[in-house]
C-alpha cells in the first residue's frame, strides 16, 4: 500500500509573477518558475507533496487558504503586498489548523516603513524574511520537520555536501574553487575534490571502480570531464533526457543508492548566450568543430532558437555524428555539416559563429579560421575561458562584431550542476563575480 504525501500549500500573492524580471537587486534573479521547480525538488526529497500557486488576486489567495484549509498538512505563504494591507488574508489563515510559515524574499524590515508591519505574521507559526528565494526552501524543510517526514532529519543534516571532479589533466580547474565558495556562501559544509586520472597514473577503465568507491564513500555526486564523459554512461543507472540525447554525462548525482546521469554542459552554453546576447539574430549560425562539446554546444544553440545550424569540422565523420545527434533531436532542417573548404560560403550568409574547436586555447594559441572571414555584422561566441580573450575573440572586437567569451559556459555549467547536487538555487551572479576574480589572479 503506498502511503499519502503530507500536501503543502506554497502559496504567493501580488506581482510575484514578476520575479526575476525586475528590481534583482531586491528580489534576485531567479523566476517564480525556478522557486517552484527547486521547491518540488526539494518537497520530493522530504516525502512532501508541493501545491504551488501564485495569484495578482487577494479573493483567489484567500480561497485557496480555504483549501488548504481542507488538503493542506501545512502553509508556506508569501502574501506579498497583501501581508502588509489584507486582514482578510488575516482571518482565512486564522481559520487554519496546520502549521503556517510566512515567508518574504526581502528583508521586510530594512525597507519603507509601511513594510514593517504584518497582518499574517501574528497568525503564523514562524517568519522568515530577508533569505532571497532560500526563504521557501527552509520553510518547506522546517515543515517536513514540524510533520515528522521521517526524511526531514537525514535532508537537513545533508547540508554537508562531497562532490567531486573525475577526468585527466585538470589540475588548473576552476569548478572546485566556483563550487566551494558557492556552498560557503549558501552557509553548506562544501567538499569539492579532484580526482585527477593523470596525476593517479590511471586510464578510463579506472573510471568503474571510482564511482562505486565514490558512492560507497557517501560522495553526494560527481561532475566528469575528458575523457569519461562517454564511458560512465554504461555505469549509469539512469539519465535524464538530455544527457540520453547527447550520449555525454557530466555531472552524476547519487540518489537513493542511484547513479543518475546529467548534462549541464549545454545549459551552461544556452544560458551564457541567452544572457550574453539575447537579442542576437540566429537564423543561420555556423558552429566551427564536432569534438568534446560539440554536441553540448550545438544542443544549447538550437534550444536557444538558432534555426539552421551548420557544423564544420577537420573531421568529416565528426560533424556528421554530431548533426545526426541533433537532426534527431530537432529535425533534419535545422542542421547541416560543411567542408572546412565551404566554411567562406557558410559564413556569408550566417548570422553568427560559435568556435567550440580548442584553437585559441594558451596551449594551442591562434585563430580556427581566416580572420577575413569575419565581418562587423557577425556575432562570435567561444566556449573557451583560458584565456579568456581569445585571438578569436580579440579580431572579431577589433572588427566590431558582438562578441561572447566563454567564462559564462563554465559558471552557468558549474551552477547547474551545483543545483543537482545539492537542490539549493545556487546565486549566479555570485559565481560569475568570483569567476572573473579568479581569472583575473
Ligand atoms: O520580499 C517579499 O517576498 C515580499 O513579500 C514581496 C512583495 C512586497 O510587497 C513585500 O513587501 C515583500 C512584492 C512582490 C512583488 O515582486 C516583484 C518581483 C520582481 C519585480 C517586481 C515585483
Amino acid at each position: 500500500m503506498t502511503r499519502m504525501r503530507p500536501i503543502v500549500y506554497v502559496l504567493n500573492g501580488p506581482n510575484l509573477n514578476l520575479l526575476g524580471s525586475r528590481q534583482p537587486e531586491i528580489y534576485g534573479r531567479e523566476t517564480l518558475a525556478d522557486v517552484e521547480a527547486a521547491c518540488r525538488r526539494i518537497g520530493a526529497d522530504l516525502g512532501l507533496e508541493i501545491e504551488f500557486r501564485q495569484t495578482n488576486a487577494e479573493f483567489q489567495l484567500i480561497d485557496w487558504i480555504h483549501e488548504s484549509r481542507k488538503r493542506a498538512a501545512g502553509i508556506v505563504i508569501n502574501p506579498a503586498a497583501l501581508t502588509h494591507t489584507s486582514v482578510a488574508v488575516l482571518d482565512a489563515l486564522n481559520a487554519c489548523e496546520c502549521p503556517i510559515l510566512e515567508v518574504h524574499i526581502s528583508n521586510i524590515h530594512k525597507r519603507e516603513e509601511f513594510r514593517h508591519h504584518s497582518f499574517v505574521s501574528q497568525v503564523a507559526t514562524g517568519v522568515i524574511c530577508g533569505f532571497g528565494t532560500q526563504g521557501y526552501f527552509l520553510a518547506i524543510q522546517h515543515l517536513a520537520r514540524l510533520l515528522g517526514s521521517p526524511r526531514a532529519e537525514t535532508v537537513q543534516t545533508q547540508s554537508a555536501f562531497l562532490v567531486g571532479l573525475i577526468g585527466a589533466g585538470i589540475q588548473a580547474s576552476l569548478t572546485p574553487a566556483m563550487h566551494e565558495r558557492e556552498g560557503a556562501a549558501q552557509g553548506l559544509r562544501y567538499i569539492y575534490r579532484l580526482i585527477d586520472l593523470q596525476t593517479l597514473g590511471l586510464g578510463v577503465e579506472a573510471l568503474a571502480g571510482l564511482i562505486t568507491a565514490a558512492g560507497q564513500m557517501g560522495f553526494t555526486g560527481l561532475n566528469i570531464t575528458h575523457p569519461c564523459k562517454q564511458a560512465v554512461i554504461p555505469l549509469l543507472d539512469d539519465l535524464s533526457d538530455d544527457a540520453r540525447s547527447l550520449g555525454a554525462v557530466n555531472t552524476v548525482v547519487f540518489e537513493d543508492g542511484k547513479r543518475v546521469g546529467h548534462n549541464t554542459d549545454w545549459f551552461g552554453f544556452a544560458e551564457n548566450f541567452r544572457r550574453g546576447l539575447p537579442d542576437a539574430r540566429r537564423d543561420h549560425v555556423v558552429q566551427l568543430g564536432a569534438g568534446g562539446a560539440g554536441s553540448a554546444v550545438a544542443h544549447a544553440a538550437l534550444t536557444c532558437g538558432v534555426k539552421k545550424l551548420t557544423i564544420v569540422d577537420t573531421v568529416a565523420e565528426r560533424a556528421e555524428a554530431v548533426a545526426a545527434g541533433r537532426a534527431a533531436r530537432f529535425g533534419p532542417d535545422r542542421v547541416s555539416v560543411a567542408d572546412p573548404a565551404e566554411i567562406a560560403a557558410a559564413l556569408a550568409t550566417a548570422d553568427g559563429l560559435i568556435n567550440t574547436t580548442p584553437i585559441g586555447m594558451a596551449k594551442y594559441p591562434g585563430l580556427p579560421l581566416s580572420a577575413a572571414l569575419l565581418r562587423p555584422e557577425l556575432w562570435v561566441a567561444e566556449i573557451i575561458y583560458f584565456p579568456i580573450e581569445t585571438d578569436l575573440l580579440r579580431a572579431a572586437r577589433a572588427l566590431g562584431c558582438r562578441t561572447l567569451d566563454g567564462g559564462g559556459m563554465a559558471v552557468f555549467q558549474a551552477a547547474e550542476a551545483f543545483r543537482l547536487f545539492t537542490g539549493i538555487e545556487p546565486d549566479a551572479q555570485r559565481m560569475l563575480q568570483h569567476f572573473a576574480a579568479l581569472c583575473a589572479k
